[in-house]
């Protein structure tokens, strides 16, 4: 295949806002849409294709719009329908695509469905909903916890009857298998489809068609039939692009999502490599660190089970992880550097790059110092959770120091703190107290100070996008890992036609000489260097966090 028959979003480059922290026209602190169109030319710059905007439908913003109240209406304080299409039309005009965010496992308990559902039990919105009986003492049907703390049965009084919400207590799960739903959402996914949207990705995918009483969560026998439904009656005949979020997926399922012949998504965010520094027993983040072996056995795991069919998705962050650069590499003494080799290593991949908002200038993570400080429903449920309510005893100086260090290290608030502009008043991202503390190094890291070197990580994510675009090797080449076992080099090699383009990258934070045979070559061409460019040769000796790739012709 060349590049000219391959679709569109697999040479593009995708790039992700979470527009209340992205930039803010109008002063009151929260990015709006209108901040986003004034920064189309710096998204244009940068060359990407198209933009996975996070939710801006109208939401009263317990988990920042993952919580819709009205699919077909935008939150207030992001703007109107009439900013929302002139963000479209400015995008178009910049080649730039945008992609919606599909929020359809849950709604808001403010929709107007789970009003109604909560008014009546014979509207035909009350069965949109999971409802189930308390035990005979009262209590909720199960022990299933919510993903935000506590149980995941909230009891409504009005029907008598709890209801079943994932994530918070207002976040009320839809239920798939009422026909009247499904019906809904595929009118609301067609009627943004239809105003010329480039796609969606959809949260949590993996949660659609749950089996409660099975207590199947997860990939549930129906979820399957439900995203082919899906598919049929709004994705079919349109070129565009669907990606689904699923924690579950391995790759030994990954081509039941996305295999030619399924007729589901084009790709899914799976989140294996991010969950093998989670600590089993938590479920979540735990003290694990980082294990670079394990790192790419889990990727090349992706690599071989989409070579011929299916497409990886590739990226490093999102609104919900920790900054690559703290978290993978190194934000202080090799900042720059460190975020060159993590988007060379990851980027030059078989599949299509999500780089999320301040990833190109190498944003590090918040290092709040006061609990007053975090805004993120899951931090603060999780608080509550270990340390009491406000007030408690529990929260003594060690638990509350024990606590700040675990979220500074993986909270969700991390990648939230508002994008860095400028090093003047607020980073120039507002211009009134920001809804979440800005990061206290904007001075010294922001886009501004960053595009102005040309040795910065924008200048170097601008080669990697504008390769992918004329280098047929990064998008369909085969891969091959080199020296699995390493401890602190990640090598790997791609194949096409008479190319041959090899990736090397030292994820250790001291010099290393890899002393591979793979690097035993004559006659390379440089194709992309963190550091030193010009060098002749491959490198025998790699400095701390450096990377380098080639191209054999
Ligand atoms: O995330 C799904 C999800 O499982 C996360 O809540 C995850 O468990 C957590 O972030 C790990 O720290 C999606 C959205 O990306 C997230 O922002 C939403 O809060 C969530 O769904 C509910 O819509
Ligand atoms: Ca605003």
């Amino acid at each position: 295949m060349t590049q000219s028959n391959v679709p569109w979003w697999q040479t593009a480059t995708g790039y992700q806002i979470y527009p209340r922290s992205f930039c803010d026209s109008n002063g009151d602190g929260i990015g709006d849409l209108r901040g986003i169109v004034s920064k189309l030319d710096h998204l244009q710059d940068l060359g990407i294709g198209f933009v996975w905007l996070s939710p801006v439908y109208a939401s009263p913003m317990r988990d920042n719009g993952y919580d819709i109240a009205d699919y077909f209406e935008i939150a207030p304080e992001f703007g109107t329908m009439a900013d929302f299409d002139t963000l479209l039309s400015e995008a178009q005009k910049r080649d730039v695509r945008i992609v919606m965010d599909l929020v359809v496992n849950h709604c808001s308990s403010d929709h107007c469905w789970f009003v109604k559902a909560c008014q009546s039990v014979d509207c035909p919105e009350h069965d949109f909903f999971y409802w189930r009986q308390p035990q005979p003492d009262g209590s909720p049907p199960d022990d299933q916890r919510a993903c935000f703390g506590g149980s995941a049965w909230q009891w409504v009084e009005a029907v008598g009857k709890y209801c079943y919400c994932h994530f918070g207590p207002q976040q009320p799960d839809l239920n798939w298998h009422n026909p009247a739903l499904r019906r809904e959402i595929y009118t609301m996914m067609n009627w943004w489809l239809d105003k010329g949207i480039g796609g969606f990705r959809i949260d949590v995918i993996e949660l659609l068609g749950k089996d409660l009483d099975g207590r199947i969560y997860y990939e549930a026998p129906d979820m399957h039939r439900f995203i082919q439904e899906l598919n049929q009656k709004c994705l079919a005949g349109r070129d565009v692009v669907t990606v689904g979020e699923t924690w579950s997926a391995t790759p030994d399922t990954a081509l039941e999502y996305c295999g030619r012949d399924r007729r589901e998504l084009d790709m899914v965010f799976n989140f294996n490599h991010v969950q093998a520094s989670w600590d089993p027993k938590l479920g979540r983040f735990g003290p694990n660190q980082f294990d670079l072996s394990t790192h790419k056995m889990i990727l090349n795991d992706w690599q071989q089970a989409l070579v011929e069919d299916g497409w990886n998705s590739l990226y490093l962050s999102n609104h919900d992880l920790p900054r690559p650069v703290s978290h993978y590499a190194n934000d202080e003494e090799h900042r720059v550097r460190s975020a060159k080799m993590l988007a060379m290593v990851h980027y030059l991949m078989k599949g299509t790059p999500f780089i999320f908002q301040g990833e190109e200038i190498g944003m590090t993570n918040a290092r709040f110092t006061s609990l007053d400080q975090f805004r993120d429903i899951e931090t603060l449920g999780q608080l509550t959770e270990r340390l009491g309510p406000v007030g408690s005893n529990r929260r003594d100086e060690e638990s509350v120091q024990k606590f700040l260090d675990g979220a500074n290290r993986h909270g969700r608030d991390n990648a939230r703190t508002p994008m860095q502009w400028t090093g003047g008043f607020l980073a120039g991202f507002s211009e009134s107290a920001s809804w979440i503390d800005i990061n206290e190094n904007y001075k010294e890291i922001n886009v501004e100070a960053d595009r102005a070197s040309p040795d910065g990580v924008f200048a170097f994510y601008q080669q990697i996008i504008s390769l992918r675009k004329t280098q047929p090797i990064i998008t369909q080449g085969s891969f091959e890992l080199i020296a699995p076992d390493h401890a602190a080099i990640f090598a790997y090699a791609r194949e096409w036609e008479d190319q041959r383009l090899v990736v090397l990258a030292n994820f250790s934070g001291v010099d290393v000489a890899p002393d591979l045979p793979a690097l035993n070559v004559a006659g390379l061409t440089p194709l992309l260097a963190t550091d030193r460019p010009n060098r002749a040769g491959a490198p025998q000796i790699l400095e701390a966090y450096e990377g380098y790739a080639w191209l054999i012709e």
